[in-house]
């Protein structure tokens, strides 16, 4: 059927991004049989870095004080500073709100005691999949890190599989803290080095080969800082282009870099105290076109980055752009930089990602990106309509298909 005019177009958008079983390419979160890494509910969504970082402007409470205080008392405290005492309009505290009021909970009564309440009713098993039906997702992919003592083990024990829960091979340790990396694997058994000789580059390729293959892993992935430059000299470089790639490329699986962060600019605020600043461009193009058969999804913390990199992704077929990512996860910043990259790459990227640490927030960053995404699309179909073409409902659906889910799945199978 064809659409004839901005309203029959907003319609049809708005019901196929609604109807649409998201793929979340990136997240936080873990099944309910890896038991407390999995964070959910009230108290947990209060105390998001997002939100804590909110709530120390406020104060001059010292901040180990914080930290000492239970996480109900400082879900307490979060909760007076950004709501009670303050209108809750940033993007993370409205998220908190939307997340409640889909949950059917009186968001009126900013009665904290009653939601607790709520939440204790529930199993996670059953909490699980409440979330995954209201949010209308499929499947999530988690950040497994083979570095993390507790994550580690879990991995080793006999792991009840959920299917929703996809795996990515995370590598932070290994690529930003080599020294850290090497004793650790030397405890493990491999016979590396930190000279990194050829002998060394074989057992961190076969380490990365083993957990590819015990997580089932749908990529391997790194979040790199915005001075991260290649070519280099340095161990990092090295690794990734002597062990990551080759074993990306055997595999035939992407490698997921995550650009920009400025990391722990102010230490007593945790996993709150990060910052962005601009990276390079060069260096996604050195490795896109230095490897063509090797896949690479990019994200980039910066605002300043996102034009380039979607102009990249025009010279490259290997390089998928991902998601608004972390700072940019914000409905101005989405907007604007959905539009510029379906202005130059169509329908040929992954609009968003949730980076969800608690469960919660997969109904409320899906619920605000959809809308957003969705406004955007309502505006492109409207300009072909002008032009005379026929838009359809049918393509409108496939197009959200591919934006939501299907271009992940795509881009993990396809070989080059
Ligand atoms: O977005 C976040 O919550 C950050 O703290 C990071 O986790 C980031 O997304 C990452 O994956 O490193
Ligand atoms: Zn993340």
């Amino acid at each position: 059927m064809s659409l004839h005019s901005r309203e029959d177009i907003r319609k049809a958008v708005y019901k196929a991004v609604e109807d649409v079983a998201i793929t979340d390419v990136h997240t936080h979160l873990y099944p309910p049989s890896f038991g407390d890494m999995l964070l959910w509910g009230v108290d947990e969504l209060l105390n998001y870095h997002y939100l804590i970082a909110e709530t120390m402007r406020w104060t001059s409470m010292p901040y180990e004080e914080f930290w000492s205080m239970t996480k109900k008392e400082q879900a307490d405290m979060i909760w007076n500073t950004l709501f009670v005492e303050h209108s809750p309009y940033s993007e993370a505290c409205r998220g908190v709100l939307t997340a409640l009021n889909k949950l059917g909970l009186d968001t009126a009564s900013r009665d904290l005691t009653s939601y607790r309440g709520f939440f204790a009713g529930m199993t996670v098993e059953q909490y699980t999949d409440k979330v995954f039906d209201t949010a209308n997702i499929k499947a999530v992919v988690m950040t497994n890190d083979p570095f993390n003592p507790v994550e580690r083990e879990k991995w080793l024990s006999d792991l009840q599989d959920d299917e929703r829960f996809k795996a990515a091979l995370r590598l932070d340790v290994l690529l930003n803290s080599w020294p850290q990396a090497c004793l650790q694997l030397q405890q493990w058994g491999y016979e590396v080095k930190e000279d990194l000789s050829d002998m060394s580059v074989d057992e961190i390729k076969r380490f990365l080969s083993e957990w590819m293959d015990r997580m089932n892993a749908v990529y391997m992935a790194a979040s790199l800082p915005y001075d991260f430059i290649m070519p280099e000299d340095s161990d990092r470089a090295r690794i990734i282009e002597d062990c990551v790639l080759p074993v990306a490329r055997e595999k035939n699986k992407p490698f997921a870099m995550m650009i920009g962060v400025n990391r722990q600019v102010n230490p007593e605020l945790k996993d709150a105290g990060d910052a962005v600043y601009k990276a390079d461009i060069n260096t996604v193009i050195y490795l896109c076109s230095k490897y063509p058969h090797n896949k690479f999804m990019v994200t980039m913390l910066s605002r300043e980055n996102q034009h380039e990199l979607a102009v990249a992704a025009r010279k490259f077929r290997n390089l998928m752009p991902f998601g608004c990512w972390w700072f940019l996860n914000n409905p101005s910043l989405v907007d604007e930089i959905t539009r510029m990259r379906a202005e130059l790459l169509g329908v040929s990227f992954i609009p968003q990602h949730s980076d969800a640490r608690v469960l919660d927030q997969l109904i409320y960053k899906w619920t605000h990106s959809r809308r957003i995404i969705a406004d955007v699309l309502v505006d492109k179909y409207n300009d072909l309509r002008k032009t005379g073409w026929k838009v359809k409902e049918a393509e409108i659906k496939r197009d959200v298909e591919s934006l939501f889910n299907s271009n992940f799945w795509e881009f993990i199978d396809r070989v080059l």
